[in-house]
């Protein structure tokens, strides 16, 4: 249904251009620009382009179709005998190739496998790529209640890749009161996308080796949007899909906004805040048969600063 209202929407949309089509880009909120290859607005880097209609040039010369049904610039016309063409316009063998970060990368029976490349879903079924994560604070009146995710990371030393979080499969608030004001639209931290790829409340403070001493948290981004999803206080609970396999070893990197000075955040701004208590499962399904527990990260904090430990909640992976 909801397939069949966005194409009806779509037809709508492209109905109006015939009589509206050059006000569309004058349309575009402030930042954005009018992409004629998806007839949509996006901010520049992200406009899709298309070389049936571009051209190439340069060290590109070859308009080339690549995998995903689009079309790119490449460097050669066609691949040798044994590779195949990836999604950039590359010739690589089929073990380089990349070709999901998550499951509904893949067609219908397949998953993302082990390598990252769509395999049937019985050979990615042991295959952990799920984490959950469990408020397990006590649910406060604010308007960011219980735990606050910005994000989920993880680091595999052995193949030296990073991930994030690339897909919310569950999210169920707790806070009755929290759950009416999302189901409202009320301005609130409910919005569970909140917590995909890397962080932003945490933006320029986490890296790979950790989160920098002088720990700000940005509240809000530039759009005034929150930076983090709130689980609402004990009951609370979300489930992602990780855009890389969580093997034995991999560092799971849990971002709470806590243990920080909040930035843009109005009258709280530089104010400090907690960590919350989580506890942190990994599973192979997304419906969680086999979760496996992680640690249980406690509360921490005061409002004056003391005791205040860093909200990177660390988990190094082992026991799968
Ligand atoms: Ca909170
Ligand atoms: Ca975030």
């Amino acid at each position: 249904m909801k397939k069949l209202i966005w194409t009806l929407s779509a037809l709508a949309l492209t109905g109006l251009c015939f009589v509206a089509c050059e006000d569309d880009e004058e349309e575009c909120e402030a930042g954005k620009v009018w992409d004629t290859v998806t007839n949509t607005c996006v901010v520049p880097q992200q406009q899709a382009t298309d070389c049936r209609t571009d051209g190439c040039s340069g060290a590109k010369p070859y308009c080339v179709e690549v995998p995903n049904g689009s079309w790119t610039c490449s460097g050669t016309e066609k691949c040798d005998d044994g590779l195949i063409r990836d999604n950039d316009g590359r010739c690589v063998s089929s073990v380089q190739r990349l070709d999901c970060e998550i499951s509904t990368d893949c067609e219908d029976g397949q998953a993302c496998g082990a390598e990252n490349t769509c395999v049937s879903a019985a050979e990615a079924a042991g295959v952990y790529r799920y984490v959950r994560i469990d408020d397990l604070s006590s649910a406060d009146r604010s308007k960011d209640p219980g735990a606050d995710i910005d994000a989920v990371a993880i680091f595999n030393p052995t193949s030296g890749k990073t991930g994030y979080a690339g897909r919310v499969v569950d999210y169920k608030p707790n806070a009755d009161k929290f759950i009416e004001q999302i189901e409202n639209n009320k301005n609130v931290a409910g919005n569970p996308q909140k917590i995909l790829k890397a962080p932003d409340a945490f933006a320029g403070s986490y890296t790979n080796a950790g989160l920098s001493n002088d720990s700000k948290c940005i509240y809000r981004d530039s759009n005034e949007e929150f930076t983090f999803v709130s689980l609402g206080g004990e009951g609370g609970t979300i489930t992602v899909e990780m855009t890389q396999p969580i093997v034995n070893g991999s560092r799971l990197d849990i971002l709470e906004v806590g243990g920080c000075k909040l930035q843009n955040a109005g009258n709280d701004s530089d104010k400090n805040a907690f960590r919350e208590t989580l506890q942190i499962y990994v599973s192979v399904t997304e419906k969680g048969e086999s979760w496996k527990q992680g640690p249980k990260f406690e509360r921490s904090g005061n409002k004056d600063g003391a005791n205040l430990d860093k909200g990177l909640l660390s988990w190094t992976v082992e026991g799968l």
